[in-house]
């Protein structure tokens, strides 16, 4: 009876141990997903990745859109911004790498649902060497400086 209850505490004090925070090998932060015009099927996710080693993001998995791709901004001489896909993103040991406006993006093609301000989403990030981590990425409404895409 001791016994079983001593596997039983351990038990629960290592599946407490491997929810904290401090031993995740990876950090996600300000995770959010910029809330698409109506009737719009496509935005972009933006989020800061930092990992204990070094690593790659990649692959994106969602089930709000069809698509998930990797993308990088770059504004050209007129101003316009084009955007390039990436088959990986290099997130090297204790450095957080922003996704961010303007730089590298998650795009997500193929919205299978209307995104409303303050909506969470999942997004599973795929690393090469880490595997899979999930996201609760929040929907941020349309009060940001627009720009225009060149896809
Ligand atoms: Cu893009």
């Amino acid at each position: 009876m001791i016994r079983t209850l001593f596997i039983l505490l351990s038990i629960i004090s290592v599946s407490f141990v491997s929810c904290s925070n401090n031993n995740d090998p990876i950090t996600i932060s300000n995770a959010w997903v910029r809330e698409p015009p109506p009737g719009a099927s496509i935005t972009a996710a933006y989020m800061s990745i930092q990992t204990k080693a070094d690593d790659k993001l990649i692959g994106i998995e969602t089930n709000i859109a069809d698509k998930a791709e990797i993308h990088s901004s770059t504004v050209n001489d007129q101003g316009m911004v084009k955007m390039q896909m990436l088959n990986s993103v290099d997130i090297p040991s204790g450095k957080p790498v922003e996704f961010k406006p303007g730089g590298t993006h998650i795009m997500l093609i193929e919205l299978n649902r209307q995104l409303k301000n303050n909506d969470e989403v999942k997004i599973i990030l795929e690393f090469e060497k880490l595997g899979l981590k999930e996201v609760t990425a929040q929907v941020r409404g349309l009060d940001y400086k627009k720009k225009k895409h060149d896809h």
